[in-house]
């Protein structure tokens, strides 16, 4: 097992004032320096037992009466020795015991160095360490809990077994190749085939689900885009309930995209305000409308807001878009009608006079409820992920789409996919990768 010879320590809790405060102390010195704080030659501690201590400074001053918890290597979270101190949470305490941590030597730790020394130490793969990070952010229920089932394996035993598919084929790839008989190489071949379809099919899948989990995760981004004045700030204002975007009937009032992150009906979104879509010359306009693509690009859901006096909507069939016509309050009953009659399948709203919003509502949660509905089984929860998959499916698809029957090179792309496999759950992994995915956690984590 590998080990960190250096003891390293970090407050875990956020800093403030509570009812408690965590700092966890991870390494070989970690007993020792609990019993050089209690003043102790010997403290009678378990493996995950909680005890009461009074800990003090060098002065043999009292800092704190806390309640600690000694996790014994390798049976911790890190696979090393691991303490926990329990104080009292006033800044005032955490800040002297780190002081006195540092004067004993124990380092600060780097942020997610403690998950890192666990997959470091074989405890965890990277994809339950990435898990990890997303299970700390996740803003829904639905995040925490995808989080959670990759946290303790789900996604990696999905993976281990199309893997170990892909490590049955090859053995039967090399098999055939060193004994080669014409008639099984072809029924070898099938099957061969028939295992690389399926690892296809199912790398696309989990591909597929990316975009479910991150909006599990963080929020659906919903972007409300469309031309000037059509009332895009108007409907921004009206679905967070309070006046944060500028709104006057110039039409290119608003330059710079603005965003919000709410929750509408139970999901978690984050809102956009875009610059008005329009041909111009006006430098910052442009630069504006620029941004607005861009948003579009990237928007789980946009809303493609319309005001009734456009001439001829133009309904692109866009995935996941609502198309909405605005400012119907402008309008009687009867031109209201034939207006619907001519729209089907359109959103339609009065902004500014709170219209229509409970059916838009509904709408856009319909919209959230496609996406992730269907992808309820397994889930990518890194774009690093996203890419090793995608390594994946060009190493492999081509094979099956081109009948590859050389099975040299069968075995060839299936060895590499393998590799690749490996790299996903991060058993051959670079230090910069590793260092890229630590780097998002936070300090005590
Ligand atoms: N009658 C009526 N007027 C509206 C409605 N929504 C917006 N407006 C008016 O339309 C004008 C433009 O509204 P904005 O919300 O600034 O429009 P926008 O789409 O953000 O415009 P840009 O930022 O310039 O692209 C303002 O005068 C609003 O008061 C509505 O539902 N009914
Ligand atoms: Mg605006």
């Amino acid at each position: 097992m590998l080990e960190n010879k250096e003891t390293f320590f970090a407050l875990s809790t956020p800093m403030g004032r509570s009812a408690t405060a965590t700092i966890r102390i991870n390494g070989e010195k970690a007993l020792a320096t609990l019993l050089q704080l209690s003043n102790k030659k010997k403290l009678d501690i378990k493996h995950a037992k909680n005890i009461l201590v009074n800990i003090y400074n060098k002065n043999n001053d009292l800092i704190d009466n806390v309640v600690t918890t000694y996790y014994k290597k390798p049976k911790s979270y890190t696979g090393e020795d691991l303490i926990e101190i329990h104080t009292h949470g006033n800044p005032t305490i955490i800040n002297t015991l780190s002081k006195e941590l540092l004067e004993l030597g124990v380092r600060p730790a780097e942020p997610g160095e403690f998950t890192k020394t666990a997959y470091l130490n074989g405890k965890m793969d990277l994809i339950q360490a990435e898990s990890v990070l997303l299970l700390i952010n996740s803003t829904s229920a639905s995040g925490v809990n995808l989080s959670l089932n990759n946290v303790v394996g789900f996604a990696t035993n999905e993976l281990q077994k199309t893997k170990n598919n892909l490590i049955s084929a090859l053995g039967l790839l090399e098999y055939e190749l060193d004994i080669s008989e014409t008639e099984n190489q072809t029924t070898t071949t099938k099957n061969v085939h028939k295992t690389i379809h399926k690892t296809v099919k199912n790398v696309k899948r989990i591909l597929s689900s990316g975009q479910a989990s991150k909006i599990l995760t963080s929020g659906a981004r919903i972007v409300i885009c469309g031309e000037p004045n059509t009332g895009k700030s108007t409907l921004f204002n009206a679905l967070i309930k309070h006046e944060r975007a500028i709104v006057t009937d110039i039409p290119g009032t608003t330059r710079d995209t603005i965003e919000e992150g709410l929750i509408l009906n139970k999901n978690n979104v984050v809102l956009v305000d875009t610059a008005g879509l329009r041909p111009t010359k006006n430098l910052v306009e442009k630069k504006g409308i620029e941004r607005t693509k861009d948003e579009i690009k990237n928007a789980d859901i946009v809303l493609s807001l319309f005001d009734f006096t456009t001439k001829e909507n133009k309904r692109k069939n866009n995935k996941n878009t609502l198309y909405i016509i605005n400012k119907v309050d402008l309008l009687d009953s009867h031109s209201l009608n034939k207006l619907m009659k001519q729209n089907p399948g359109f959103v339609f709203i009065s902004a500014k006079e709170k219209q229509g919003i409970d059916k838009l509502l509904l709408e856009i949660e319909k919209c959230v409820f496609k996406i992730t509905a269907k992808n309820n089984s397994l889930f990518l929860t890194s774009k690093r992920q996203e890419n090793v998959l995608f390594q994946i499916q060009s190493e492999l698809e081509p094979l099956v789409t081109n009948n590859e029957t050389n099975l040299e090179l069968l075995a060839h792309h299936t060895k590499k996919a393998i590799g690749i496999f490996d790299n996903l759950l991060g058993k051959t992994t670079a230090d910069d990768v590793l260092d890229s995915v630590f780097s998002g956690f936070c300090v005590g984590k």
